[in-house]
């Protein structure tokens, strides 16, 4: 039978079971949005603005492991989509973006709202293509999906001409796909699972380094079962984090810039490192030559080009992490590190990772975070990005019932509550909180919109500390406390430098609450201890509307310990109790 394009595009969308759709109409889209008008089995949801339907397509895949699946027009709706590709392809988040595109013809001239999406992401994705010809439609969709989901995962843009929309042609979609070129290599190579046990036989201090590899390959359950069997310490990366549950005795802690006192000085004094589905990013390593100096190092990642490209590694294995994580577990034997252990819970109880209770109020990030453990068992928690996801990344407690999703790779402020509300409609029956900043809030605050339309009932912490938080703290630390463009409180009449919050500063704009408020949110101010508690829990209770709880926080509460730029994880900054 003859179909158009379009009619096809829903085809193979129900075809991948594709439940929930991010798209956002226009032009060279209609067609498609005409095909997708009454569709049952498929939820398209339309958010405010691109940016926050890509980062909610973004939270959605990582909390269900599907593919999050995004359509948008041509032009400025496809430029809108940039930021959350790169920071979902960086992340190794499967997503498959369609574009709407001008008439083929037309490709090249300029034409009306016609950018050339494929070029633009070309460095941020996996692959992105435009389809050139209706009879390239379905194996191109069918390869979008196959390439997203597979090997290290990743983004594929697909770009949809209006007249490949419109063309009528086969209503025939694959069931398989074979790509000649693209063969991910998951299957793990036994001689180097048998050089690695018989490195660890000769390690007396060895660490397992897991990064978001163990996560998206949801190797949780046999990590923690290897774990045990080896009784080898773990530290994790940010997007490792959760790896093993962190209450375990095993687990040490994070390491990095804004690691625990515990992790770092283990990676620096191991002589294995074991790390598996880890990219040895700057953020992770400090000062590269000091990198686990002592340490012989064995890397997994099911992506070779990361093997020895930030640093040299002695063993390579490419491979999925959950079936090297599986062999290994099968092979391993079980040693006796116990020495190792006691001498790790020793850094851990001489320098642990905490806050001093600052201000009058005791409404501190650490209050907060340690009340969302105890309140929330089965959850989905986001954060934004700054010192909001330092403290997050440091002091929430994760679970095999709790995920924490978070910008890792790229970093990017406004990330948080889209991505919160892409996982709400993926996991209705969990909680799910996000924690941001007052600034990274405000990038995609529209979407305020998109939860109370849907009826999402999130929850959106905000540590007002009325400042770009995490630019303020290098500012004090390492540029003189010269505060440049930091202060959100900031109006004409202020002085035009000034590093001193206090009283008198001008009143915080927006209003938050009413704001909130005027979406038809929930919205609560928090500016005393005693008063975090029953927050959450109302929140918690909350049905059908999201809330947003405004934590009045210390103005100028640093994330601490840091390992000042350049500098190895040894040298770090101390902070909290100690
Ligand atoms: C889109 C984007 N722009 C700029 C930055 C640089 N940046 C990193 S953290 C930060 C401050 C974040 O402030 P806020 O959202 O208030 O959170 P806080 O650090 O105070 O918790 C900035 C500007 C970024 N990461 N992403």
């Amino acid at each position: 039978m003859q179909i158009t394009g379009a009619e096809l595009f829903v085809k193979a969308l129900l075809a991948e079971q594709v439940d929930t759709l991010f798209a956002y109409p226009g032009g060279q889209a209609i067609d498609l949005f005409n095909a997708l008008y009454g569709v049952e089995g498929l939820d398209v949801i339309l958010p405010r603005h691109e940016q926050g339907l890509v980062h909610a397509a973004d939270g959605y895949a990582r909390s269900t492991g599907k593919v999050g699946v995004c359509l948008v027009t041509s032009g400025p709706g496809a430029t809108n989509l940039v930021t959350g590709i790169a920071t979902a392809n960086y992340d190794s988040v499967p997503l498959v973006c369609f574009t709407g595109q001008v008439p083929t013809h037309l490709i090249g001239n300029d034409a009306f709202q016609e950018v050339d999406i494929v070029g633009i992401t070309r460095s941020i994705s996996k692959y992105a293509v435009t389809v050139r010809r209706r009879e390239d439609l379905a194996i191109t969709i069918k390869k979008a999906f196959y390439i997203a989901r597979s090997g290290k995962p990743g983004v594929v843009v697909v770009d949809l001409p209006k007249d490949i929309q419109q063309a009528l042609g086969s209503d025939g979609y694959p069931q398989s796909i074979e790509i000649r070129s693209y063969k991910p290599n998951t299957s793990v190579h036994m001689g180097q699972i048998k050089k690695s046990l018989d490195c660890l036989k000769r390690a007396k201090h060895p660490v397992f380094l897991l990064g978001g590899g163990v996560n998206i390959s949801r190797a949780n359950e046999v990590m923690t079962a290897l774990a045990e069997k080896t009784g080898i310490p773990v530290v994790t990366t940010i997007m490792g984090k959760g790896a093993i549950p962190t209450s375990h005795p095993l687990y040490v802690g994070n390491l990095g810039i804004h690691g625990s006192y515990a992790a770092n000085t283990a990676i620096s004094e191991c002589d294995v490192l074991f790390s598996i589905g880890v990219r040895f990013n700057d953020r992770i390593t400090g000062k590269v030559s000091e990198f686990a100096k002592k340490a012989a190092i064995i890397h997994v990642d099911i992506d070779p080009a990361s093997i020895s490209r930030n640093i040299e590694v002695d063993i390579p294995i490419v491979a999925d992490a959950k079936n090297v994580i599986t062999a290994l577990l099968e092979k391993a034997p079980e040693f006796d590190f116990h020495e190792w252990r006691m001498q790790i819970d020793e850094w851990k109880k001489q320098k642990p990772l905490g806050m001093k209770q600052t201000g009058e109020s005791g409404v501190t990030p650490f209050a907060v975070i340690q009340k969302i453990n105890e309140i929330f068992s089965d959850a989905v928690i986001t954060t934004d990005v700054g010192q909001n996801q330092l403290w997050t990344t440091q002091f929430l407690e994760l679970t095999d019932q709790k995920q924490m999703l978070t910008s890792g790779g790229l970093g990017t402020m406004g990330y948080g509550f889209p991505a919160a509300i892409g996982a709400k409609l993926g996991n209705p029956d969990k909680d799910v909180i996000t924690i941001c900043g007052d600034g990274g809030i405000q990038m995609n605050i529209q979407e305020m919109a998109t939860a109370v339309v849907y009826e999402l009932p999130v929850i959106i912490c905000i540590l007002n500390n009325g400042y770009l938080g995490n630019v303020r703290q290098w500012q004090e630390m390492f540029f003189d406390k010269r505060y440049s463009s930091t202060c959100l409180r900031y109006r004409k009449s202020c002085a035009a430098a000034c590093n001193t919050p206090s009283a008198c500063c001008p009143e915080y704009t927006p209003d938050f609450i009413r704001l909130a408020e005027s979406y038809g949110a929930k919205a609560i101010r928090v500016q005393r201890y005693e008063e975090i508690e029953s927050t959450l829990s109302e929140a918690k209770n909350t049905e059908k509307i999201p809330t947003v709880i405004e934590f009045i926080i210390e103005r100028e509460e640093n994330v601490l310990p840091i390992v000042p730029p350049g500098k190895p994880l040894s040298d770090m900054i101390m902070g909290g109790d100690e």
